[in-house]
């Protein structure tokens, strides 16, 4: 959309808004009070145009996407975050799966000779699968597949592995960079406010835990993503102190690669009684992080949790990438209601949704180099 089209719709708004659009033009960055006011006040046409003009500004048409699977190792977990409806405590372990390694070579060895790039490995925090366990699991894989990129590893995962090994965080990132990590997946953040945690997931390690494990990795030469669980007892206030956290350290590192809203999904979880937003609540969501987040270069609507046409739709609100072809890899949307059961796309049905609202899909790797443009 050309500066002058979105410059029509931006004369109607209020001074309010038409001061925000202009800070958006001069890429002068938007405050707190600029994000509340966006949520608060704007309509979802106009949040929308503004987002797509950034978006367009900065990437054109171009829609990322990878060829990946995921390992899942377990789903047990010593952790009880109220939304999850995929963990089983240790206690009930027999109602959950533990793959050994080689179940998880095996999955590996599947794609020998395939065209994926990426594994993304995350899971349940089992107090016996430990840092020295992972760590010859990364060495395994690289053995089979050393050109595999392997985003693995929540914040949870690895702060747990570090305390239970008495290793500091540098030591310990160290220790799973030289087995193979390449990245980290953007879990486990949540909301960052204290107030909220406490009450949606008390037990695991907090935000500044969190910032700090991105950063150590960061500082070794790693990336990572960042995500955000809304839509459920936040406020938008809370959503904006996340993204401001997020901002803050991005100012500091510049290692983050993307955003990736995570919208709650309440199938079969403590949280049940917790009614599911509407579209323009993760639409506006989408909207305020591409322009507030003036920092990160891509975000990314996770088709498995919402839904590959709703994703879609997402790619007229700020967002540039969705995700990979998954190959029905991972339970944990599907768990928690998902219209999505057996999250698989092919890259042919990827390429396909991406044309039909006449954006250009691009394959990326992890760090968004691009493998093919079609
Ligand atoms: O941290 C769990 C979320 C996350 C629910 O980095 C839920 O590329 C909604 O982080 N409703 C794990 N969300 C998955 C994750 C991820 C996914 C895709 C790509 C990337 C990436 C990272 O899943 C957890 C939690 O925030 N989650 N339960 C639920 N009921
Ligand atoms: Fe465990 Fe992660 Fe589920 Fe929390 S969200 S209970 S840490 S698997």
């Amino acid at each position: 959309m050309s500066r002058e089209s979105v410059s029509r719709i931006v004369k109607e708004q209020t001074s309010e808004l038409q001061l925000i659009a202009e800070k958006v033009f001069q890429k002068i960055r938007l405050s707190n009070e600029d994000a509340l006011h966006l949520f608060e006040n704007a309509s979802l046409p106009f949040l929308g145009t503004l987002a797509n003009y950034v978006r367009e500004d900065m990437h054109g048409h171009k829609t990322y996407f990878n060829r990946n699977f995921h390992i899942e190792p377990t789903n047990v977990c010593v952790f009880s975050c109220h939304f999850c409806s995929y963990s089983r405590l240790y206690a009930h372990r027999e109602e959950g799966w533990e793959l050994s390694m080689d179940d998880m070579l095996n999955i590996v060895k599947k794609y020998d000779g395939k065209p994926e790039t990426e594994v993304h490995i995350v899971g349940g925090v089992h107090p016996k699968m430990n840092l020295y366990f992972f760590a010859d699991l990364l060495k395994n894989i690289k053995a089979i597949r050393p050109d595999l990129h392997i985003k693995g590893f929540t914040a949870v995962e690895l702060d747990y592995m570090f305390r239970k090994a008495k290793l500091s965080v540098e030591e310990g990132m160290t220790l799973l960079k030289e087995a193979g990590l390449d990245s980290l997946p953007g879990g486990g953040a949540e909301i960052f406010d204290e107030a909220i945690r406490a009450q949606i997931c008390a037990d695991k390690v907090d935000a500044d835990g969190w910032l700090f494990i991105h950063e150590t990795a960061h500082r070794l030469g790693m990336h990572s993503n960042a995500t955000m669980l809304y839509g459920h007892i936040e406020n938008y206030s809370h959503r904006i102190d996340h993204m401001n956290r997020l901002r803050d350290l991005q100012d500091k590192t510049r290692g983050f690669n993307t955003f990736i809203p995570l919208k709650f999904r309440n199938g079969d979880n403590d949280m049940s009684h917790v009614p599911e937003l509407s579209l323009q609540e993760d639409f506006k969501t989408y909207a305020v992080a591409r322009l507030y987040l003036d920092n990160f270069s891509h975000l990314k609507a996770y088709w498995p949790m919402l839904g590959r046409k709703k994703a879609q739709l997402a790619l007229a609100f700020g967002v540039n990438d969705i995700d990979g072809t998954i190959d029905d890899t991972t339970k944990i949307y599907s768990m928690a209601g998902s219209e999505e059961q057996t999250p698989s796309m092919t890259t042919e049905e990827i390429v396909n949704l991406i044309k039909a609202v006449k954006r250009q899909p691009v394959e990326r790797d992890t760090l968004y180099n691009i493998v093919e443009a079609y």
